[in-house]
């Protein structure tokens, strides 16, 4: 090559270059100039619904994706044979004989619990940490010499096994001299503080509403009666919260994260709402049937959460070890609490070895292993999906229910308050359990809907139910097909579904 034909050559190149530099700069108007260029009705790009109602905070939809989670009840009242301690008992009443964390933890873990809430403090004002604010406290106890601190080694062993840890602070303290005057509320803000400073993050903060009573208090044994709207100042303490450990959620009868389910035998509304009316209810004065059913448009997504424990009792007491619920007890309460919307905080109580007794530990091992067999195949996943699809856009289209993918959903035209789906199965399957779920950014738009089988000649109902939110279960006697049918009977905007499930339970 001579020079001067390399020379033609780069400037060439270079001219050639800095037309695909122009080309490149230009591209965003020339694509807005073939999309306005396409004749309406032939649009392929349609706008997200609108969300309805309020829709979950981000700390909110990381809560609803755990699921199920555990709640562990221990303190003096293991060592007493009570539920509740008058909070008269001396520190040296707490005494594991081999407190094991990793024992605890490995038991939740094997049953599927995501997280643990330990009764850092319970009624009785016993600490199971050293607080700088109170001599009622381990420090005085035998365990470890009083040594130890056990919310450090629940939340330690929580950390090793991979599951998320909370507290429980009861704001009730039978055995503080200052509870119902004003300065009790700056100790329990302080050991608020101590216990979301000193252990690592914090998932849930779990606020009792048990509020009030007779009491020790300080050697007083009287009655102390607050008035719970006004009391606790509920706002200021909860900004501690927000401002310590943002990522948490807090419970309470009222939220503000996470409302309780109104009752403690694991049943959540058979219709439960996400949302309510913020401000109605206050910690310890709530309606329970409100609170199991939510608030259909309420002003605020506050999604219940159901608080049962696996024996009669929240506290060990070995009189209840035949008592330990069955697997299917366990069972209906999941589908009771989790297939009707809600999450499920079951107790599992340590004994006073200060480890998990075998018979709870073996029910909640194999009920773990029927919801896994129960979940492990989805006979709908790679389904072909038939249905109006929003728009016309792929980005809404009915498959989205069917791709395991919760990001993902099928939504109609905003007009489209009633629609059906038919799903044409890969193969022909055997189910007795049916997972709705509702994309949630958008807010709970589903009031009622129907999962149809096809029995070769006629559509058979399975089952009917009326709110959805992060998933809905229905269990009913085992049905063989090839084609289901979802059909949104009531809505109250175009529906947004995520998931349309199906999945065969061996019991
Ligand atoms: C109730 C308490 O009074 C019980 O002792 C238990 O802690 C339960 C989870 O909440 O309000």
């Amino acid at each position: 090559m001579t020079a001067f034909t390399r020379t033609t050559a780069r400037s060439a190149f270079r001219s050639s270059l800095c037309w695909a530099a122009i080309l490149w700069a230009c591209l965003p108007a020339v694509l807005a100039a073939c999309v306005a260029a396409i004749p309406c009705g032939a649009a392929v790009a349609a706008d997200p619904p609108e969300p309805y109602g309020p829709a979950p905070s981000p700390r909110q939809l990381r809560w609803h994706e755990l699921e199920v989670y555990g709640f562990l009840h221990f303190g003096p009242n293991t060592f007493t044979d009570k539920e509740w301690g008058y909070g008269d008992k001396p520190e040296t009443i707490f005494h594991p004989t081999d407190l094991d964390a990793d024992q605890i933890v490995s038991v939740a873990k094997a049953g599927g619990l995501r997280a643990l809430i330990l009764t850092a403090k319970h009624h009785d004002g016993y600490c199971l940490w050293p607080s700088r604010f109170t001599e009622h406290s381990i420090k005085h106890s035998r365990w470890r010499d009083g040594q130890g601190d056990v919310v450090q080694a629940i939340a330690e062993a929580c950390r090793r096994h991979g599951i998320l840890f909370g507290v429980y602070l009861s704001p009730w303290d039978r055995n503080h001299k200052d509870y119902g005057s004003p300065e009790y509320l700056t100790y329990y803000r302080n050991q608020l503080r101590e216990l979301l400073t000193n252990y690592g993050p914090i998932f849930e903060v779990w606020f009792d509403g048990a509020n009030g009573g007779d009491g020790y208090y300080g050697g007083a044994r009287t009655t102390r009666r607050i008035d719970n709207r006004t009391y606790y100042d509920w706002d200021n303490t909860w900004k501690i919260v927000r401002e310590l450990q943002p990522e948490a959620c807090m419970f309470s009868d009222a939220g503000p994260d996470v409302r309780w389910v109104g009752n403690e035998a694991g049943q959540a509304g058979e219709t439960c709402w996400a949302t309510v009316r913020r401000g109605e209810a206050v910690p310890g004065a709530a309606d329970p049937k409100v609170l199991n059913v939510g608030v259909r448009d309420g002003n605020a997504w506050i999604p219940a959460e159901v608080d049962v424990s696996i024996r009669p009792g929240w506290f060990y007491h070995a009189s209840q070890d035949n008592a330990v619920k069955t697997v299917d007890q366990l069972l209906d309460i999941y589908y009771a609490s989790v297939g009707r919307g809600c999450n499920l905080l079951l107790n599992i109580p340590p004994d006073r070895r200060g480890q998990i007794h075998p018979a709870d530990a073996s029910a909640l091992k194999q009920w773990r292993e029927v919801l896994d067999r129960t979940f492990a195949v989805d006979f709908a996943r790679g389904a072909t999906v038939q249905g109006p699809t929003r728009g016309g856009d792929s980005r809404f289209a009915p498959n989205h229910v069917v791709d395991g993918d919760r990001e993902t959903y099928w939504a109609t035209d905003d007009d489209g308050t009633t629609a059906e789906l038919i799903l044409e199965l890969p193969r022909t399957a055997t189910f007795n359990v049916v997972r709705v779920r509702e994309y949630l950014p958008l807010g709970q738009r589903v009031d009622a809907f129907a999962l149809d089988w096809w029995d070769g000649t006629k559509w058979q109902e399975f089952a009917s139910a009326t709110s959805i939110g992060p998933q809905r279960l229905l269990r009913t006697a085992a049905v063989t097909t090839s084609r289901v049918r979802l059909r949104v009977t009531k809505a109250a905007a175009c529906p947004a579904i995520s998931e349309v499930g199906l999945f065969r339970s061996p019991r």
